[in-house]
Order: structure tokens, then sequence, then C-alpha cells
């Protein structure tokens, strides 16, 4: 078949390798049931998070409510993903070959959402810390500008994996060094974190330090698979690794802010998070002894 642009522009119009490989019914299932149990699991928590921020002392309240907006947003951006996917390939004998036609797949969506949770989810990180406020508007705006950067420069970059790998890596390198900026950033957030954190509860800022650096580092690694190969395998596990990203720095993570703001409201004097967090028989009686 003559194509009507050259090779190199039909390569980056179907903008990512989803469009150029032929997948089995295995790794076409694969990728639905990553993508369906991704946007699932964002749906589900909004109610945990709405329901959890009732037991935190009410400065602390906006902490998971921010992590349920983050939840509905990713859900939406990744059920998106998921229709996008089932209309991208098309049932051709036992393999599902991409269209590549109107519906094509794309994870620049994804990119696109992050620019909205991405501040998001760093800011929670001082408030949750309890920064006062001047400072803690300043830290926000100083992890958000790296962060947006970091993120629009990949996303152009992005585009590349098709077969520009110079685009790819060169953009990848110029995000990479926001990405540094911003680790930055976020160290001075956690060293002021340890500072004023209860001494009893000082572990977790140090240890959500290693858990940011571990999660947040995967998305590099999804960004650059692609020049492994143009494969079914790496299709999916790219998927994957995304897929197991979003679940850690938005879901998880949340869940670890949340408990670790239940323990700060009872250690602060706040007696519903201290009767969340209650187990002994003792502990029930007075809490039944209030009348509540
Ligand atoms: C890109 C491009 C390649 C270089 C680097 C990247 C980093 C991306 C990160 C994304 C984090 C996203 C989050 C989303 C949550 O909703 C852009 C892939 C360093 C760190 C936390």
């Amino acid at each position: 078949m003559q194509l009507p642009v050259s090779p190199e522009v039909a390569a980056n119009a179907v903008g990512n390798i989803e469009n150029l490989v032929t997948l089995t019914s295995g790794q076409y299932t694969m990728g639905s049931l990553i993508l369906m149990v991704s946007y699932g699991a964002h749906f589900a928590f909004i109610l945990y998070f709405l329901m959890t921020s009732m037991q935190l002392a009410p400065r602390y309240r906006i902490v998971p409510i921010m992590s349920a907006i983050v939840m509905a947003s990713a859900g939406l951006s990744l059920l998106r993903e998921f229709t996008t996917w089932q209309d991208a390939y098309t049932l051709v004998g036992a393999s599902y070959v991409p269209m590549q036609g109107e519906s094509i797949f794309t994870n620049a969506f994804r990119y696109g959402n992050w620019t909205i949770t991405v501040p998001i989810l760093l800011t929670q990180l001082p408030i949750a810390f309890a920064i006062s406020r001047p400072d803690l508007h300043k830290r926000a705006i100083r992890m958000s500008i790296p962060a947006v950067l970091m993120i629009w420069t990949g996303l152009y970059g992005q585009f590349g994996e098709t077969g520009d790998f110079s685009r790819l890596n060169i953009w990848g390198v110029i995000s990479t060094i926001f990405f540094v900026w911003l680790i930055i950033e976020v160290r001075g957030v956690i060293t002021a974190a340890i500072a004023n954190s209860p001494p009893q509860l000082v572990n977790w800022p140090k240890n959500l330090w290693y858990y940011f650096l571990a999660t947040w580092g995967l998305y590099p690694i999804a960004y650059a698979l692609p020049q492994l190969g143009f494969t079914g395998d790496i299709v999916v596990v790219r998927q994957l690794l995304f897929s197991i990203a979003d679940i850690s720095t938005k879901l998880i993570y949340g869940i670890i802010l949340s408990r670790y703001l239940l323990r700060r409201s009872a250690l602060e004097g706040y007696v519903p998070a201290a009767e969340a967090l209650e187990t002994s028989p003792l502990g029930a009686k007075v809490a039944s002894q209030r009348g509540d």
C-alpha cells in the first residue's frame, strides 16, 4: 500500500508504540485488565478518602479530600485509557491488530492528567506535615513549577517513542533535570517535616522520602521502555508499570498520609482520632462512657 506521507511522519502520527504492535489475545486481555483494575481502584478509593477525612482533626481533613479529588481525576483519565484501548484494536484471526484509524491509543492523556494531579499530590505533603502557612504556599509553588515542566517536556518527548529515539532521549534528559530539581524541593519539605513531626512519628516523613523516590522513579522507566523493542510484552509491561506507579503514588501514598494524620490528630488531642486508634478494652470503655 502506498502511504500518503513519509514513514517517519506516519510513525509520529500513531503517537505510541501501542499502535504499531499486534497483540495476542492474552496480551490484549492483560492490557484491558490492568487498565480496568486501575480505574476501578481509583474510583473506589474516593469513598475511602472522603470517609476517612471525618476521623481527622479539622485542620488536616483537606489532605484526604485532596486525595479524593486526585482519585476522581485519575479514575476518569484511566477509564478513558481503557475505552481507547478497547477501540484501538480489532480482532483479525486470533490476533488483536492496531487499527491506526480514528481511534488510536495514546498515553499522552496520562501526562495531561498529571498536570492536575501532581501539583495536588505535592501540596498534600506540606499540609500533612503541618508546615505553617506562608512557608507552605511558597513550598507548594516551588515544587509545582519543576513538576509541571518535567511533565510537559516528557509529554513532548514521548511522541518520539515510535521511532525518533533522539527526541525521546533528549527531552527525557531535559525532563529528568526538572525531576532532580523537584526531588531537591521535596527533600526540603521532608527535612522540615522531620523537624516538626511529633517524636513518636518522626519515622513517617523519613520513610516517606524513600517511598517517594522508589515510586515516582517508576515513571521514567516506563517512558524509556519502548527502546527495548516494539513487542506485545513491552506494551503490556509498560501499562503494568504505569499502573503500579499510579496506584503507589496516588492511592497508597494517600493512605499513608491519612494514617499518619490519624496518629498526629490523636497526639494533638483530637479525641475521635484517639478513639479510632484505640484497641484496648479500657479505651473502649472510656469511649462508651463518653456516650458516643
Ligand atoms: C517523565 C519523562 C521522562 C523523565 C522523567 C519523567 C518523570 C515523570 C514522573 C511522573 C510522576 C507522575 C505522577 C503522577 C500521579 O498522578 C515525564 C516520564 C523523570 C516522575 C506522580
